[in-house]
């Protein structure tokens, strides 16, 4: 493989249970996913993100591993991976596998040892305290709500877990555990995967005195991140572990990194340091959240996202790497948050991703993002599976908050909305399954489905196919500068793009209003992409319609 061959990759997320179920038990599953590989090797994508497929009791749908080394059982087999590998690679696709190591399942085996008693030999692979009096070690409260510390009655005293309390996080002080972890790699390394996304790695280095956090208005907990986000010795761990497995290959490794700053992401993939490909962060997405916690909603400003794109993209440009997204597993549909989803759904997905992929770094799409998939509304809370949203209403419903407010954040927010069914066709549950599936459908999946948008020459699909190519042939889209122009424009989002002697512009009206915009230099024979069939162009004036996007090219 070609050195840095991840950063001419774009990458293709599936949430498995959600992607297509062969069998009919209404969960999706890996003989689901083989069957849909033409499918992505038609929209020209060259990595394929599994979240995570390993054996798991699902309190967060595989997110708490219970045995890193076989298939959670819903999803098929050992054997059914080999052959994905090999039907993947047939069609130059490689996969890359989540790699969850903040946390294991308390059901896995090293937990069910540990908390047995003090000197049990996996004892020191978690992180335990004895409480403060009747209460917990620390103030700090847990991602799912509650606190962040469960007691363990055999031993009388109480375990960390960031997220569930069926999630215990691990100890990396300890060596045993990280010589556990890297031969693990291994082990998925030898069955041929090309690599790893890595969930919350930059939390796995606590404080070790694990000190109170603040607690800030609004919050029933203490906010323990400065404790263990990028804590004392993450890069210790990361280039480590780069020595110890990842230095065996060119390997794509792209670490999810909540609270990262430019500074933290040099760090991470600056690749004289040998530590990761890429991280995955997440500033631009709490931009439409207040302060505290993405349920408290807020309307989006664009020139705040527009700035912070422009940070990201200027301050890593050349001391490392950086994913694109919109979506992934945890987020809302992006058509619904930063487009329309009514009247310009195909204008705003296509304008949404014409931004997103001419900017540096390497392109994520998720599931259902190719054809225009939307948020979703359950009436009942009862339709909700995800623990995140399910913990959050109980808790805001017990100290006084009104039903609907709760709903409405769940609407905006809520993680269910990137995890109902893949909608394939417009047949019963929308060809994701014959049964009945462990998530409701979209209702909408009979007009926003798979088998319309292939038959579509202006689909949004096609549209992503044009997008995946394009970043296979200019060079500029790898290796060019930022600069962001109209900073302050509340509707236009501009940039261009500088690599040797050519320049891309790129228009992207976020607005369902028409906007004009003075086009000195540009040509119409210049358009490199359009997303309106034709251009409104009069007297140096270009006419950008609701969610129109252009872009021109300079050489
Ligand atoms: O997410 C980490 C993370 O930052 C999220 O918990 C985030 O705070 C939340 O989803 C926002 O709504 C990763 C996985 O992507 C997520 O699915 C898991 O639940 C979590 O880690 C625990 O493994
Ligand atoms: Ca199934």
């Amino acid at each position: 493989m070609e050195s840095n061959w991840w950063k001419k990759s774009v990458v293709y997320q599936i949430y498995p249970r959600s992607f297509n179920d062969s069998n009919g038990d209404g969960i999706g599953d890996l003989p689901g996913i083989i069957e849909k590989l033409d499918y992505l090797q038609k929209l020209g994508i060259d990595v394929l993100w599994l979240s995570p497929i390993f054996d798991s009791p699902n309190d967060d749908n595989g997110y708490d591993i219970r045995n890193y080394e076989t298939i959670m059982d819903e999803f098929g087999t050992m054997e059914d991976v080999e052959l994905l590998i090999s039907e993947a690679k047939k069609r130059g696709i490689h996969l890359v596998m989540d790699l969850v190591v903040n946390h294991t399942s308390d059901e896995h085996e090293w937990f069910a040892e540990a908390k047995k008693s003090k000197d049990n030999a996996y004892r020191d692979y978690y992180i335990w305290r004895e409480g403060e009096g009747s209460n917990p070690p620390n103030n700090w409260g847990s991602f799912f709500s509650g606190s962040a510390w469960e007691w363990n009655e055999p031993t009388q005293d109480y375990y960390l877990h960031l997220f569930s309390k069926k999630q215990p996080d691990l100890n990396w002080e300890s060596d045993s555990l990280r010589k556990a972890v890297y031969e693990m790699m291994h082990f998925w390394l030898n069955k041929g995967v090309a690599g790893f996304r890595m969930d919350v790695i930059n939390l796995i280095s606590k404080h070790p005195a694990l000190p109170n956090g603040p607690v800030h208005p609004g919050q029933l907990f203490g906010d323990g991140s400065p404790y263990y986000m990028n804590g004392p010795k993450i890069h210790d761990y990361m280039q480590e572990m780069h020595q110890e497995v990842l230095s065996r290959g060119d390997i794509l490794t792209v670490g999810e990194c909540p609270g990262a700053t430019t500074e933290d992401a040099a760090l991470f993939s600056d690749p004289n340091r040998n530590e990761l490909s890429m991280i995955f962060t997440f500033e631009h997405m709490s931009l439409d959240s207040g302060p505290y916690e993405k349920w408290d909603l807020r309307a989006l400003h664009l020139p705040k996202l527009k700035k912070n794109f422009r940070k990201w993209q200027t301050e890593l440009h050349g001391k490392g790497w950086n994913s694109l997204y919109w979506n992934n597993h945890d987020q809302p549909r992006i058509v619904s948050r930063f487009g329309n989803d009514t009247d310009y759904r195909v204008e705003s997905a296509k304008m949404l991703a014409t931004c997103l992929h001419f900017m540096q770094g390497t392109p994520y799409i998720y599931q259902g993002e190719e054809i225009g998939m939307t948020n979703v509304v359950f009436e009942s809370i009862e339709d909700y599976q995800d623990l995140e949203t399910r913990r959050m209403y109980d808790e805001k419903m017990a100290n006084g908050a009104v039903h609907e407010d709760v709903m409405q954040s769940i609407y905006v927010k809520g993680r269910d909305n990137a995890r109902t069914p893949m909608q394939w066709d417009d047949t019963a549950e929308a060809g994701f399954t014959t049964g009945t599936p462990w998530l409701k459908v979209n209702p909408n999946y009979k007009t926003i489905n798979v088998q319309e948008a292939l038959a579509s020459p202006n689909s949004i699909f096609a549209y992503y196919q044009s997008l995946i190519q394009l970043r296979k042939e200019l060079d500029i889209l790898t290796e060019g500068s930022f600069v962001l122009l109209l900073p302050d424009d509340e509707e236009i989002f501009a940039y261009q793009r500088h690599w040797q002697e050519e320049m891309l512009t790129v228009y992207c009206n976020f607005s369902a209003s028409t906007r004009d915009i003075s086009c000195v230099h540009e040509n119409e024979s210049d358009v490199v992409i359009k997303n309106y069939e034709t251009l409104e162009w009069h007297d140096n004036t270009l006419t950008l319609r609701p969610f129109e996007a252009v872009i021109f090219k300079f050489n």
